[in-house]
């Protein structure tokens, strides 16, 4: 059985090296014929969700180029998953306007008075201010308009002024810019865990404190986002779901390169590397849909992984979580409790949450990727 599977991904990659030069690097095909072991091994630990059995196998043959290889897996679940809100133009995506995303956290809100109030204003200051002193100096000291030069090579006062004025401009910004990578890093007691996983070239997403189960989270094609109204090239198959005014604490990891966990409207952007647990964590009060991309490059479809983040509220959370087969607390099933994310009926969600750190996999969310950690040597791939 194994072999036989074996068998076919090593055709598949004789297939993919003489078809697709681009994606069959030298330094790829030895990691992904490794891959068969990993992937066989990684079906086993994750069988309580169906879901990633079969996209586990999805990136060998997504490999040949086909984004459809990925959907197959994730499509008996879309019929049963709901989804609560369309995509609204100017909130969660990108707009035509340059400007920063409209902030729906309020981290994103700090960072975006720091960039609106005080670095643009400082940056357009001292641009305007170098360019008039370079059109004075080329237009009053020039050969014609000075023939002879001050013989002046020192000026106290101005050498003063010219040290300190940029020592104060760099406090005044070193001051709100450290304080909000001080917020940025400094998690709140978390109401949800989610642990995000990027893998070659799309997302799923564990609820290690309502079951255990995993979202698999593919791109859209771009018939399918015209037909669903989605944004092109950001629709997915299958969202990340979390409960407005909850705190929620995100996990990234990878199982194959580094990935980079980006959702503008959020102000997160938080690498996903192999092997090791990152986190981040967001706030959002205001229920809506969100999208992001991933923003580390990946590879060839390193542009076709994007994030859909749906907030919702505490009801349509539970209704969501039961349609995954997740559970609310311990064991409890969804469906039969409204307060969700409360610290107090989800005790885990505080607990469940390792600690940032590379390390033996101690915890059934870990044993379920770990086995396919060696598979990217992301050093190389990436
Ligand atoms: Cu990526």
């Amino acid at each position: 059985m194994k072999s036989v599977k074996t068998m076919l991904i090593a055709a598949g990659l004789a297939a993919l090296m003489l078809t697709g030069p681009l994606s069959a690097q030298p330094t790829a095909a030895p990691s992904i014929v490794t891959a068969s072991p990993a992937a066989t091994a990684t079906a086993p630990g994750s069988g309580q969700s169906p879901q990633v059995v079969g996209s586990a196998d999805a990136p060998t043959p997504a490999a040949t180029g086909s984004a459809a290889a990925g959907q197959p897996a994730a499509t008996p679940a879309k019929a049963t998953i709901p989804q609560f809100y369309q995509p609204e133009p100017g909130i969660g995506q990108p707009t035509d306007k340059i400007a920063l995303q409209t902030q729906v956290t309020a981290l994103g809100l700090q960072a975006e008075w720091f960039h609106n109030v005080i670095l643009m204003p400082i940056i357009i200051i001292i641009c305007l201010l170098v360019l008039v002193l370079l059109g004075w100096v080329a237009l009053r000291y020039n050969r014609r308009a000075n023939a002879v030069p001050s013989r002046t090579s020192h000026n106290t006062a101005i050498e003063i002024i010219w040290t300190v004025a940029p020592v104060l401009i760099l406090l005044a910004i070193a001051v709100p810019s450290i304080k909000l990578l001080a917020a940025q890093y400094a998690i709140p007691k978390p109401d949800l865990t989610v642990k995000v996983i990027g893998h070659q070239w799309y997302w799923s997403y564990q609820y290690p404190d309502n079951g255990d189960f995993e979202v698999v989270s593919n791109i859209l094609t771009e018939d399918q986002d015209k037909a669903k109204g989605e944004p092109r090239q950001l629709g997915v198959d299958n969202r990340m779901v979390v409960p407005a005014g909850a705190v929620v604490k995100v996990i990234t990891t990878s199982d194959d390169v580094i990935h980079s966990f980006a959702v503008p409207a959020f102000w997160i952007k938080m690498d996903a590397v192999p092997g090791r647990l990152n986190e981040t964590w967001f706030k959002v009060d205001r229920p809506g849909l969100y999208y992001g991309q991933c923003s580390e490059l990946c590879g060839a479809r390193h542009g076709f992984m994007p994030i859909a983040v749906e907030v919702v509220t505490k009801p349509q959370f539970a209704q969501w979580i039961a349609a995954n087969g997740g559970t609310i607390g311990k064991g409890k099933p969804a469906s039969s409790d409204a307060t969700v994310n409360s610290p107090i009926s989800n005790p885990t969600a505080a607990t469940a949450a390792p600690t940032p750190m590379a390390g033996a996999p101690s915890t059934p969310t870990e044993t379920a990727t770990a086995p396919a950690k060696p598979v990217g040597q992301p050093a190389t791939t990436n």
